[in-house]
C-alpha cells in the first residue's frame, strides 16, 4: 500500500478548502492515515523544499509554506501516489486536467492549493519527515474490501 504527504498549503487554508481536499481524497477512496493543523517552521519548510534550493522562485516558495497555518496529511491506498497527484492536478493550474483541484480552484503556479508527494519513494520520506510514527493510525475500514481489490 502505497502512502503520500498532502498538505493544503496556505491559501487552500485561507480559502476555506480543507473539507473539499479532503472530501475529493475520501471519495477517491484513499485512507486517511494521519492529520494535523499546523504552523510550517522556515526549518521544515527548508528540508521539505531542499530540492528546489537555488531555483527563481526558492525564496518565494519558503515564504509562502510558511505564511500560514497548512494541514498536512497522510493518505494511502494502492497507487496512492498516482492517484492523489491526479486528483490535485498538473503543477501549473492553467495545465491541470479539468476536474482536478488545481484546475478547478487556482490560476497561478505559486498559490496552487496543494501538496502531493511525487515518487512512491517521496511519499514515504515526507510522511516520516511531518509525522512522528505515533501520528501515523493504522487501521481497516468496512468498505476496504469495496475499494481495495485486494
Ligand atoms: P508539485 O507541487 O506539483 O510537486 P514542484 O515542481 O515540486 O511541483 O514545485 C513545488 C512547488 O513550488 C509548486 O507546487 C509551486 O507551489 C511552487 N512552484 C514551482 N514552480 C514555480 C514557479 O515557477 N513559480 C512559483 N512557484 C513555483
Ligand atoms: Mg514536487
Amino acid at each position: 500500500m502505497e502512502r503520500s504527504l498532502v498538505l493544503v498549503k496556505p491559501d487552500g487554508v485561507q480559502r476555506g478548502l480543507v473539507g473539499e481536499v479532503i472530501n475529493r481524497l475520501e471519495r477517491r477512496g484513499l485512507r486517511l492515515v494521519g492529520a494535523k493543523f499546523m504552523q510550517v517552521s522556515r526549518r521544515l519548510a527548508e528540508t521539505h523544499y531542499a530540492i528546489h534550493k537555488g531555483k527563481p522562485f526558492y525564496d518565494g516558495l519558503i515564504e509562502y509554506i510558511t505564511s500560514a497555518p497548512v494541514m498536512a496529511m497522510a493518505w494511502e491506498g494502492p497507487q496512492a501516489v498516482d492517484a492523489i497527484r491526479q486528483t490535485m492536478g498538473s503543477t501549473r493550474p492553467t495545465e491541470a486536467a479539468p476536474g482536478s483541484i488545481r484546475h478547478d480552484f487556482a490560476l497561478e503556479i505559486g498559490r496552487n492549493l496543494t501538496h502531493a508527494s511525487d515518487t512512491v519513494e517521496n511519499g514515504v520520506k515526507e510522511v516520516a519527515l511531518w509525522f512522528t510514527l505515533g501520528e501515523l493510525i493504522e487501521w481497516r475500514r468496512a468498505v476496504d474490501c469495496w475499494v481495495f481489490e485486494k
